[in-house]
């Protein structure tokens, strides 16, 4: 069995992070190892949040499995709280990335603003990390920061080009660019392979709705199925119809929390998926 490291928060309510990809992951068929880099009582969209950062236990957790020998097929990245937290990936990479396909989801802001925890000096440093992976998975908004441009919620292609572009530049090997919205009425992701220069677009009708944790349910998706051993543009392809499948589930639930999205509904759809 193929074995993934998760690396971001708990929040304990909200569906989002780790949550979100160890259920999803799981469902997927890899062994998905969690390394909580805080434990929040709720994510940072609600009105106010606790947050106890576990910073201090990155070490010496990550030092238990050297001892033990663990080699894992990819580590996954998400939403971290500080930029000390960002070095250690680095260390983290150099001790188990050797193997292990890196992919970074530089999570840190949507809708043209960054969440409440985060700066530009954390942008920066966020998209440091990219240039280390080989996966990267922004939204418009994150690769808008990233490539220090202008965000645009209405874009045309010109722009999500221009976007690719810079992103490109940054190093990874591929490049999904999530939040695409290329004719009216849809939306999807945009991939580029550096490698082959091929470019990749899927489309899915647009739900006028903004749902926390989509992004990280794309995400987890989309590693997990590479991980089963789909090839990129199918893995981004279910991953798209996934996320979209699920936010029209959602949207059908009158008792839906504003929080996030019913992946739980959707889990047995996503099994079944090809
Ligand atoms: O879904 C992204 C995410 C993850 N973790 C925390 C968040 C958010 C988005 O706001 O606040 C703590």
């Amino acid at each position: 069995m193929k074995r993934i490291l998760t690396i971001q928060d708990i929040s304990c309510l909200g569906k989002c992070s780790i949550t979100i990809a160890l259920p999803v992951i799981s469902a997927l068929g890899t062994e998905c190892v969690i390394l909580p880099t805080a434990v929040l009582s709720n994510h940072t969209l609600f009105k106010s949040f606790t947050c106890k950062d576990l910073s201090d236990q990155i070490e010496p957790i990550c030092e238990k499995w050297a001892d033990e020998d663990i080699k894992f097929d990819g580590i996954y990245t998400g939403y971290l709280g500080t930029i000390e937290q960002i070095e250690m990936m680095e260390k983290i990479f150099d001790t188990f990335g050797k193997d292990a396909l890196i992919f970074v989801d530089p999570v840190m802001a949507d809708n043209g603003k960054l969440y409440p925890a985060f700066d530009m000096d954390y942008a920066k440093k966020n998209t440091e990390l990219c240039s280390k992976a080989d996966i990267i998975v922004p939204n418009i908004t994150e690769a808008a920061i990233m490539t220090g441009m202008e965000y645009k919620e209405d874009h045309d292609e010109a722009y999500i080009n221009e976007l690719i572009n810079r992103l490109v530049k940054l190093g990874a090997k591929k490049t999904f660019l999530t939040g695409v919205s290329l004719s009216e009425g849809k939306t999807g992701v945009m991939g580029y392979d550096r490698e082959s220069g091929e470019v990749f677009t899927y489309q899915n009708d647009k739900v006028d709705a903004i749902f926390h944790g989509t992004g990280d349910l794309f995400s987890s998706t989309l590693i997990g199925e590479i991980m089963k051993g789909k090839d990129w543009k199918d893995a981004a392809r279910i991953a798209a119809d996934y996320t979209a499948h699920t936010i029209a589930v959602t949207m059908e639930n009158p008792k839906k929390p504003w929080y996030g999205v019913d992946f739980e509904a959707t889990l047995p759809y996503l099994i079944n998926m090809d």
